[in-house]
């Protein structure tokens, strides 16, 4: 067993156990036990920049920021964002000073690929990720790759992206040039990052590539999705698991969805949301009987012929393609942020067909709950617990990494606010572990950088460490948040009270 691989077991396996003898007996703090792993995510297109350097090939967010920079709200774009590509040893300095255990970011199909297709591959794209790499290797940072985080390139675009079948057969393609050229050092994969937003926003509504055809085209999205992500799995599997080792897994997102009363209708309704908005993507592949939540494909089936389709909007697996699927997954990578009460809705909602009117519920938040700097985003830790749960008692309590969980505020270094977000967050975890028990082994902080984060440009913050755009090599600093962080990645536990590790930040 070579080092990475015997990491990535004790990682993931018995949990490893870098940090020892945390604690006394007296000690009575919250800690995770010793082998649950803490960690940073990111994004290509969010924080490299070099949008068209060294043979990278269009991205549809290149394509669709230039062409519609309006539908940014300061016309901001990834051009240069965080300049990461030109940052590896910096980058990586910071994430070592964090003293995570692991780094998850994403690799840009268009930087290896140029134009998606496997016939050409770009060497530039390669040395880059190469040199994250070793560098995150000397540093002893284990990577979490995705395969894929939104941005599709464009060439394949131009053939119906998505919405295309064709596209499963190229993406197992792309994930083959990965596999081969980056599975020696990269044992956790995850193929797609929260399939629902770039299926749902992408192709029924306005973010890249803006198809706007909700009912139709998030559907076919959403179908190729599960098709490729299910072929890459069993690929990987049959010919890559014995040789190279290594997990594999796809990161979905789930906010929590609370009944807003306690009425029958509502407790239906908010089900009914979980399986459309989750179950979508997590039915198909965690469940024991596969395929889409049956809720999900007798509402869209009676809407389609009740809106004379002859053919369900939702497409139909083969019993192949079920099986496939179902089952394709070492473990689960979730994202969550934030929670939504949801109501019964009274029949036709909004446009018709649309994801939405099929679905026939209405989610909102309370204006109690605290806001963020995300109109979508208020704090509610307990729903984290919920959410968790509600994954054990649907899926046999998969193996989960917290793939992704943060929140944004304004500019500024002291960020108490999210030091007591992420502290509440972790709490809700803890006690889904350890009460409940939830099978967790890791935590991601989404992000480890300021980024641009799609529609809302750079205005929304998520960071550890902010990113300055007005200087000119687009200075990180830590916020109290990174100094928080780091307590908690170096000792596994939090901190009876913030002066423990209060830091000047000035
Ligand atoms: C994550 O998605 C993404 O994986 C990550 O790239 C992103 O940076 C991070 O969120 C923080 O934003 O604008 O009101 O229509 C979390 C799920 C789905 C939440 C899209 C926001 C848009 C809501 N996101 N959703 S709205």
């Amino acid at each position: 067993m070579n080092f990475i691989y015997f990491h990535c077991f004790i990682l993931f396996i018995s949990l490893h156990g870098v940090i020892s003898n945390r604690r006394n007996v007296l000690d009575s703090r919250i800690c995770f036990a010793d082998g649950f792993s803490f960690g940073v995510a990111t994004a290509s297109y969010q924080i490299e920049g070099a949008w068209n350097v060294s043979g990278k090939g269009e991205g549809i967010w290149d394509r669709y920021t230039h062409a519609h920079p309006e539908i940014v709200v300061d016309r901001s774009n990834g051009d240069v964002a965080d300049g990461s590509y030109y940052k590896v040893k910096k980058d990586v300095a910071l994430l070592r000073e964090l003293g995570i255990s692991f780094y998850r970011f994403s690799i840009a199909w268009s930087r290896i690929l140029p134009n998606g297709l496997s016939n050409y591959v770009n060497e530039d794209g390669i040395r880059y990720y190469k040199e994250l790499l070793a560098e995150l290797r000397r540093n002893h940072i284990t990577p979490v790759v995705t395969m894929y985080h939104f941005d599709l390139p464009q060439s394949l675009q131009e053939l119906g992206g998505w919405t295309n079948p064709i596209m499963a057969e190229y993406f197992v393609d792309y994930a083959r040039v990965l596999l081969d050229t980056f599975g020696d050092e990269v044992k956790i994969w995850l193929t797609f990052n929260e399939p629902y937003t770039f299926c749902e926003d992408g192709y029924g509504g306005i973010e890249a590539p803006g198809a706007n055809s909700s009912g139709f085209e998030d559907y076919m999205c959403g179908h190729n999705v599960l098709r490729a992500h299910g072929m890459v799995y069993r690929m990987f599997d049959k010919e890559y698991r014995k040789k190279i080792g290594g997990h594999m897994g796809i990161t979905l997102d789930f906010s929590w969805l609370e009944p807003a009363t306690t009425s029958e209708e509502d407790q239906q309704a908010a089900e009914t949301a979980r399986q459309f908005y989750f179950g979508w993507f997590a039915h198909p592949i965690f469940s024991k009987s596969g395929d889409y939540p049956p809720i999900m494909r007798s509402m869209i089936d009676a809407n389609s012929k009740r809106q004379g389709f002859y053919h369900s909007r939702l497409p139909y697996f083969t019993p192949e393609e079920v099986k496939m699927i179902r089952g394709a997954y070492d473990f689960l990578g979730l994202n969550h942020y934030t929670t939504y009460l949801i109501k019964h809705g009274s029949r036709r909602l909004g446009v018709q067909p649309s994801f939405v009117d099929d679905m026939n519920v209405i989610k909102f938040q309370k204006d109690e709950w605290p806001k963020t700097n995300s109109s979508w985003l208020k704090v509610v830790p307990w729903g984290f617990r919920k959410a968790l749960n509600w994954v054990r008692l649907n899926y046999r309590n998969p193996k989960t990494l917290i793939t992704e969980n943060g929140v944004s505020f304004e500019r500024g270094l002291r960020d108490t606010k999210r030091v007591n977000y992420i502290d509440s967050y972790l709490r809700a975890l803890h006690t889904a572990i350890h009460q409940d028990g939830c099978l967790v082994v890791g935590y991601a902080y989404w992000s480890f950088l300021d980024n641009f984060e799609w529609t809302r440009g750079f205005s929304e913050r998520f960071g550890l460490f902010e990113v300055d755009y007005q200087s000119p090599n687009l200075t990180r600093t830590a916020r109290l948040s990174a100094k928080y962080y780091t307590n908690v990645a170096k000792t596994g536990c939090l901190p009876n009270n913030f002066a423990d590790y209060t830091y000047n930040t000035d």
